[in-house]
């Protein structure tokens, strides 16, 4: 069974297919510059190219999360309007390009992703930096951000009826997780250093085919938002709090009230009725990247998740 979404009343799939258009033509736009070495001209195309078809969405959106004010990056900015303006209200959080350095490069997993949610339902945590916890389904209610990282494998393991040394820890690979990338392994389990981008990471823990059991460690704040909104879509869970990564954002943090909260689940994303969409730019092992089939033809691999538990659409090239 699954329950339709509605915002302020209206069925979301008016506005599903238009957000999933905005990820597709960034990722288009984005692909021009993936492997030439300039991160933020690929962003800055993504973003341009965003902010142009997301003005085609039938509704009154406002931008609450944006990406892009931690490196003075090209950005959709928070408190910007979006849509046709006639329709349902509603929040929008986006990453245009999520993994510019990984497009730059011409690395695996960069993607556009949005999330949209009714209006004043997404946090929009005071900071840069958190640190996450994701997981499945299937691993729900058991692992606690608070908690030994060990314990937390251990419970994560007994959920899943595997043992400890088949679990699969997806991290991203900074000097800030050497310790914990160590202490897991110590464990016995298996980590998956990710270069960048947690977001599809995240994910990745929520599609069970995808075949990453838990993600955890410190990664941007507004991707863990938009993470929590794939979360709350497919039943599974996620916990944060943030990790301020300089004294100015720690300054800034406490300043605003946000600095010791924990953020669980129901605080990132406290709605039910949320629209998920990302296009791979890159390919990964999840989705396959933008291919031009020449003469201005793409074929652009997304994800779209519009209804609750867990139904997700792969849009993918024929
Ligand atoms: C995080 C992560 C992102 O960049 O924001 C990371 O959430 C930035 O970390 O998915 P550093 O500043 O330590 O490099 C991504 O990996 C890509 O935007």
């Amino acid at each position: 069974m699954t329950e339709a979404i509605t915002f302020e009343g209206v069925p979301v799939s008016s506005l599903a297919l238009p957000l999933l258009r905005a990820c597709i033509d960034a990722a288009v736009a984005a692909s021009a510059w993936t492997g030439r070495g300039d991160k933020h001209a690929a962003d800055h195309a993504a973003v341009e190219a965003m902010r142009a078809t997301l003005g085609t969405v039938p509704g009154r959106g406002e931008v609450v999360i944006g990406e892009g004010e931690k490196d003075q990056a090209p950005m959709l900015f928070a408190g910007e309007a979006i849509g046709t303006g006639a329709g349902p209200g509603f929040a929008l959080a986006v990453d245009p390009l999520e993994g510019t350095s990984l497009c730059a490069r011409g690395a695996p997993g960069a993607v556009t992703v949005l999330a949209a949610a009714p209006m004043d339902s997404l946090a929009v945590p005071p900071g840069f930096y958190m640190d996450k916890l994701v997981v499945g389904a299937s691993a729900k209610g058991v692992a606690d951000i608070d908690a030994p990282v060990e314990d937390n494998l251990r419970a994560v393991a007994q959920a899943l009826g595997r043992p400890i040394g088949e679990l699969r820890v997806a991290i991203l690979a900074k000097p800030r997780h050497v310790e914990l990338i160590g202490r897991v392994r110590d464990a016995g389990a298996k980590v998956i250093e990710i270069p960048d981008g947690d977001v599809m990471t995240g994910l990745a823990t929520l599609v069970p085919a995808w075949g990453v059991d838990l993600a955890l460690g410190i990664g941007g704040a507004p991707e863990g938002v938009i993470t929590a909104c794939a979360a709350r879509l497919l039943g599974g869970d996620m916990q944060a709090r943030l990790a301020p990564q300089s004294d100015q954002e720690r300054e800034d943090a406490e300043r605003q009230g946000g600095l010791h909260r924990r953020y669980d689940l129901l605080d990132l994303c406290p709605s039910s009725d949320v629209v998920f969409a990302a296009s791979a730019v890159t390919g990964s092992e999840y989705l396959a990247g933008v291919i031009s089939s020449g003469e201005g033809v793409f074929d652009v691999s997304s994800l779209l998740i519009t209804a609750r538990n867990g139904v997700m659409r792969v849009v993918a090239p024929a």
